[in-house]
C-alpha cells in the first residue's frame, strides 16, 4: 500500500534474498533465557516482528530457554549473569545500566546469537541494536555490539493540553485522548512506546509546561496511570508538569507559597496518591514563574524554595524535580539573555539532590542558532537537564526540511571552559564534568495524530537523533543521520551518503535564509513562521524583533559586551573574550554579541551589509540545492513519500526567498543602502 511514514524507522522490510536467506537459517527462534517478564516479552515480541519482516520468512517462535540450552540458530535474550552464557562478569564489566551485548556464540559447530541487557531495559535496547544493525544492512554473522546509555533521564516533553491541542505542534492534535481515556486504549500509544524504546528514550512527560492543575485530579491521575501501564513494558516512566498553584485551584487552600506547611502537606498527599495509581511515576516538571506562570516568587520565596518542597514531597517515592530556567521578565531592565544565569547562578549548590534543572540550549529561546547557555558551565553544583526542541517552532515548523542532529551536535561539543579545556557541554549534561549522577535531557515533542506522526517524513530523523544523541551526548549527527536513512528510506549507499550529507547541510541553510550573522528572533509574532524584523510595537519589548537587531541608519546588532549589556561576562574565560571581541567573534555570532556599523568589514573584507546579503542568497541557494538534489535521491524512495518531500521543498524554496527578500528589503529601508550587489532584488 501507499507509504503513510506510520512506521518511522522500525520498518522491517524485507531485506535483499541473500540476506533474508542468511537470516532465516540464523535466526530461527526467539529464545527468553530469563524468567519472563513484561519488558523481556515485548523485547521478544519485537524481535519476532523484526526478524519475521527482514527475513520474509515463516512466523518463528518464542520459546524459555530449552533444557539443553541454547541451539544453532538461537536468538537469546535475557539479562547477565544467568548461567546460559560463559563469563558473565566480562559482560558486566563492558556495559553500564540500561547497556547491552549483543554477540555471536559457537555451539555445536554453528552459531548462536546473544542479546544480553544489564537489566530488563537493557535486554530491549540490545534487542532494537540488533534490528537497527539488521535494518541498516549489517549481517547477524559475527554480530559484536555494546553500548550503553551515558545520560539517565532521556525524556520527550509534550506540551500537549488536556483538550488536545498541543502547543507549538505542527503534526496535528495530541496523541493522548483524554477524554476516552483510561478506558479506551489506542493501539497507537504501543507503537509510540516502541518508537521510543528502540531510540533509548525513558520517559514522557504528558502535559504541556502551561499546565492544567486538572491533570492532578483523580480523574486525570487514573488517565495517566493507563498510559504508564502501556509503556512501562518498554521501559518508559510517566512524568507530569505540575501548576505551581495547584494548591489554590484544586486543593481548596488560598495559597500555594512552599513554606506554607498545609502547602507541603498538600503535595506531599499529592504525591502519595499519585504513586498509588503509579508506583514508577517519574516526577514533575514545573515552569514557574515564567510568562505569566503561577510561581514561589509571588511569595517572595526563590526557585529552589519552589523546587525544594516539590522535591521533598517526591523524594519518599524516588521521584525527581525538573524545575525549567526558562525565565525573563518584562519588568526587568536587564538583557533577556542575561535573565536566567542571574537568577539561578546564586542558588546553585542550594537545591535539594533529586532535583534537575532544565535548561534550553541556548539564553534565549530556541533559535536556528544561539550561542550555548552560559548556565552550562556555570552551575557545578547542580544537575542540569538539557532542553532541546524538537518541534521547529522558529525553523519553518513540519514545513522546512531541517535535520536538528546539527544544530545539538554543535551544542553538546561547544566548550564551556568552565574547568579548562575539554569542559563540552556534553559533559556538563551527562554528569562527567561536575560528578553528578542525577542527569538528563529533554525534547519537546515533534508528534502528533498526523499519520506520519512528525508532520513530515525529515521530522521524523528529529525525533530519532533526539534519542541517540540523549543516549550518548557525544553522539555523531552525521552517522546518526544516516543510520536513520538507512533504516526509513533505502540501505543503497548512493542513496545514503549523499542524503545525509544534505541533512548536515539543511540546518546551515535555515540559519542563512532566516538569522545569518547572529541575526535572533525576528520570527513573525506569536506565531513564529516567517519573518517579521519590522515588528517593534507589541506590549513586552523583549517580545519584538527589533529589541534583538536593533537596525538603523547607524547599524545593526546587540551589544552584549562591556559597553552594552555585557552578557559575555557571564561565560568563562576565554569564551566570553572571545565573544567580547571583534577581532575573534565567529562571524556566526557577529551580531548576537556585537552592534556594528553597516560598512564594518568583516575578516574576509566584505562589508556587514555585502555579508548579510551573501548569506540570505547563499540560503536560498542551499534551499534550491537540496530541492535538486531530491530529484535524483528520491529515486531510491517509494513514490508516496519522495512526492511529498518534493512538495515540502517546493515549499521550502519559495519561503526562503520570502526570507531574504522581505529581510533584506527591510533593513535595506533601515540602512537606507542601495541593494546588496549580486541579489536579485524582489518583484
Ligand atoms: O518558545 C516559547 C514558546 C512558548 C513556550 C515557551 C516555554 C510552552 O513560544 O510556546 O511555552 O517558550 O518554553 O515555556
Amino acid at each position: 500500500g501507499a507509504e503513510d511514514g506510520y512506521r518511522l524507522w522500525l520498518r522491517y522490510e524485507s531485506l535483499a534474498t541473500t540476506q533474508a536467506e542468511s537470516l532465516r537459517s540464523q535466526a530461527r527462534r526467539v529464545v527468553i533465557a530469563s524468567p519472563r517478564t513484561a519488558t523481556l516479552e515485548a523485547a521478544a515480541g519485537e524481535l519476532r516482528r523484526g526478524i519475521e519482516g527482514l527475513s520474509a520468512g515463516a512466523p518463528i517462535d518464542v520459546i524459555d530457554m530449552p533444557a539443553e540450552g541454547p541451539g544453532e540458530g538461537d536468538v537469546v535474550i535475557g539479562t547477565t549473569g544467568g548461567d546460559w552464557r560463559g563469563a558473565p562478569e566480562q559482560t558486566e564489566k563492558a556495559i553500564g545500566p540500561g547497556g547491552y551485548r549483543v554477540s555471536s556464540q559457537a555451539v555445536h559447530g554453528g552459531t548462536y546469537t546473544a542479546v544480553e541487557g544489564q537489566d530488563q531495559s537493557g535486554v530491549l535496547y540490545g534487542v532494537f541494536a540488533l534490528l537497527r544493525a539488521l535494518q541498516s544492512g549489517n549481517s547477524i554473522d559475527s554480530i559484536e555490539l555494546a553500548d550503553h546509555p551515558r545520560v539517565g533521564l532521556r525524556l520527550l516533553n509534550h506540551w500537549d493540553n488536556l483538550d488536545r491541542y498541543v502547543e507549538r505542534g505542527y503534526a496535528g492534535q495530541s496523541l493522548w485522548d483524554w477524554w476516552r481515556l483510561p478506558d479506551l486504549v489506542d493501539p497507537r500509544y504501543t507503537d509510540y512506546a516502541r518508537a521510543n524504546a528502540s531510540i533509548g528514550i525513558n520517559g514522557t512527560v504528558l502535559n504541556n509546561v502551561n499546565a492544567a492543575a486538572e491533570v492532578l485530579t483523580p480523574r486525570y491521575i487514573a488517565k495517566a496511570a493507563k498510559l504508564a501501564d502501556v509503556f512501562r513494558p518498554w521501559g518508559i516512566r510517566v512524568y507530569l508538569s505540575a501548576r505551581w498553584s495547584a494548591p489554590r485551584d484544586i486543593g481548596g487552600l488560598d495559597t500555594a507559597d512552599p513554606l506554607d506547611p498545609a502547602v507541603r502537606a498538600w503535595w506531599a498527599a499529592k504525591a502519595d496518591e499519585i504513586y498509588a495509581a503509579i508506583p514508577d511515576f517519574g516526577g514533575f516538571l514545573v515552569k514557574a514563574n515564567s510568562e505569566g506562570q503561577p510561581g514561589p516568587r509571588e511569595y517572595g520565596r526563590s526557585h529552589a524554595d519552589g523546587a525544594n518542597m516539590l522535591a521533598a514531597a517526591l523524594a519518599p517515592h524516588g521521584g525527581v524535580v525538573m524545575w525549567r530556567a526558562f525565565v525573563y521578565s518584562e519588568t526587568d531592565p536587564e538583557d533577556r539573555v542575561r535573565q536566567a544565569y542571574t537568577e539561578f547562578k546564586p542558588l546553585d549548590g542550594t537545591f535539594a539532590d533529586n532535583v534537575l534543572v532544565q535548561v534550553k540550549n541556548g539564553p534565549l529561546d530556541f533559535q536556528p542558532r544561539e550561542p550555548f547557555h552560559p548556565m552550562f558551565g556555570g552551575m557545578p553544583g547542580t544537575p542540569l537537564m538539557m532542553e532541546f526542541q524538537l518541534t521547529k517552532e522558529y525553523l519553518g515548523f513540519s514545513t522546512h526540511l531541517v535535520y536538528l542532529g546539527a544544530l545539538w551536535e554543535e551544542v553538546l561539543q561547544t566548550d564551556t571552559f568552565a574547568q579548562g579545556g575539554g569542559s563540552t557541554v556534553a559533559k556538563v549534561v551527562d554528569g562527567r564534568l561536575d560528578g553528578h549522577e542525577l542527569t538528563g535531557i529533554a525534547g519537546v515533542a515533534n508528534i502528533g495524530r498526523d499519520r506520519d506522526w512528525s508532520g513530515s517524513d525529515f521530522d521524523q530523523a528529529n525525533w530519532y537523533a533526539f534519542g541517540r544523541l540523549a543516549w550518548n551526548p557525544d553522539g555523531d549527527a552525521h552517522v546518526i543521520a544516516r543510520e536513520w536513512l538507512q533504516q526509513t528510506f533505502s540501505t543503497d549507499p548512493a542513496f545514503v551518503e549523499p542524503a545525509a550529507e544534505l541533512m548536515m547541510r539543511s540546518r546551515e541553510a535555515v540559519v542563512n535564509y532566516m538569522t545569518p550573522l547572529g541575526l535572533t528572533h525576528i520570527m513573525g509574532t506569536g506565531h513564529h513562521y516567517g519573518p517579521a524584523p519590522w515588528v517593534d510595537d507589541l506590549g513586552r519589548p523583549e517580545w519584538n524583533p527589533f529589541y534583538y537587531h536593533r537596525a538603523d541608519a547607524d547599524g545593526i546588532g546587540f551589544d552584549r559586551t562591556a559597553s552594552g549589556s555585557n552578557a559575555v561576562e557571564q561565560y568563562h574565560a576565554p569564551v566570553g573574550e572571545q565573544f567580547g571581541s571583534l577581532e575573534s567573534v565567529p562571524d556566526e555570532y557577529l551580531l548576537w554579541f556585537h552592534r556594528v556599523p553597516w560598512d564594518y568589514r568583516l575578516r574576509d573584507g566584505t562589508t556587514l551589509w555585502q555579508a548579510l546579503a551573501r548569506q540570505y542568497d547563499q540560503g536560498v541557494g542551499q534551499a534550491e540545492a537540496m530541492r535538486a538534489e531530491w530529484e535524483t535521491l528520491g529515486q531510491h524512495v517509494d513514490p508516496v513519500r519522495r512526492a511529498r518531500v518534493a512538495d515540502y521543498l517546493d515549499i521550502q524554496v519559495r519561503e526562503a526567498k520570502w526570507w531574504r527578500d522581505a529581510c533584506l528589503a527591510y533593513f535595506q529601508a533601515r540602512s537606507g543602502l542601495d541593494w546588496p550587489d549580486g541579489v536579485t532584488p524582489p518583484p
